[in-house]
């Protein structure tokens, strides 16, 4: 059968071998690991988790953490989607194709490695929020199947020679991201766009990488995240009208 460009590039439903060869495999396949067992746990009440925002399926709780007055805290979003597989969301979500589609604070993306069909190196510049100066992201990405049903892209800065920290203009932040989703549908059926339903777990966790007022910083995350999710899930669901379930 003729397979369409979209079916070749989705997520591979096991890990490519050029990455397994590549230096940066051991730290990718550690952070990945734990990041998507971390995304799974329940948040409830306890560990200092607070609800920031609510809206139909959507949860999203926060940690105030600071360091040496710097914002670092952890953010954690649960959602639900109908209609759309978890293998589909993250080929939105780590194709860099459809990057400038959804993310809004995006200034500028440049593939730095790719390293194989689950593994990029990205460079990213983001909008500058006045008055902090403008920052930018150097972090590799890698999407894979996990546990039945689930895929997930971990996202995680790393360092490249040829792209040193706050050499222009910008100063480096640190990221690790984490977007994990897991499809069910009613046993005894075949999944189908109108029965299947996508649980999403995303955390984040952004180091600023230098001094920024933490008044602007909370209230940029408290807009910015729902507004992130809200968008690229109705993204992919608006991509994947009228395609075929990829499972
Ligand atoms: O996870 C998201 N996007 C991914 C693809 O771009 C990737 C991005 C990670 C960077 C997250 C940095 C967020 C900071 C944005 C604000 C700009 C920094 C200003 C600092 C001023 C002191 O994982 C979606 C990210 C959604 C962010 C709201």
């Amino acid at each position: 059968a003729e397979r369409t460009r979209d079916e070749v590039e989705l997520p591979p439903p096991a890990i490519d071998n050029r990455l397994t060869v590549h230096p940066l495999w051991p730290e990718i396949d550690r952070i990945s690991t734990e990041q998507i067992q971390a995304a799974f746990e329940e948040v409830g009440g306890e560990n200092g988790w607070q609800l920031f925002a609510e809206e139909g399926d959507m949860r999203m709780y926060r940690r105030e953490v600071e360091v040496d007055g710097m914002v670092m805290d952890p953010l954690k979003a649960m959602h639900k989607v109908r209609g759309v597989s978890a293998r589909e969301m993250c080929h939105y979500f780590f194709n860099p194709r459809y990057r400038y589609e959804w993310e809004t604070t995006l200034e500028t993306m440049t593939i730095v490695e790719q390293v194989s069909r689950d593994a990029l190196v990205f460079h990213q510049t983001f909008k500058r929020i006045w008055p902090a100066s403008q920052r930018d992201a150097l972090f590799w990405s890698h999407v894979r199947a996990s546990h039945a049903n689930t895929y997930a892209v971990t996202n995680h800065s790393t360092t490249n020679p040829d792209y040193p920290p706050n050499a222009g203009a910008c100063i480096r932040l640190f990221v690790t991201v984490c977007l994990a989703c897991r499809s069910s549908w009613p046993a005894g059926e075949q999944p189908t766009r109108d029965n299947i339903t996508t649980s999403i777990a995303y955390c984040s966790t952004v180091n600023p990488g230098g001094w920024a007022p933490a008044g602007v910083l909370r209230a940029v995350y408290k807009r910015e995240y729902p507004k992130f999710l809200k968008r690229f899930t109705s993204y992919v669901v608006d991509q994947c009208r009228g395609k075929p379930l990829a499972i």
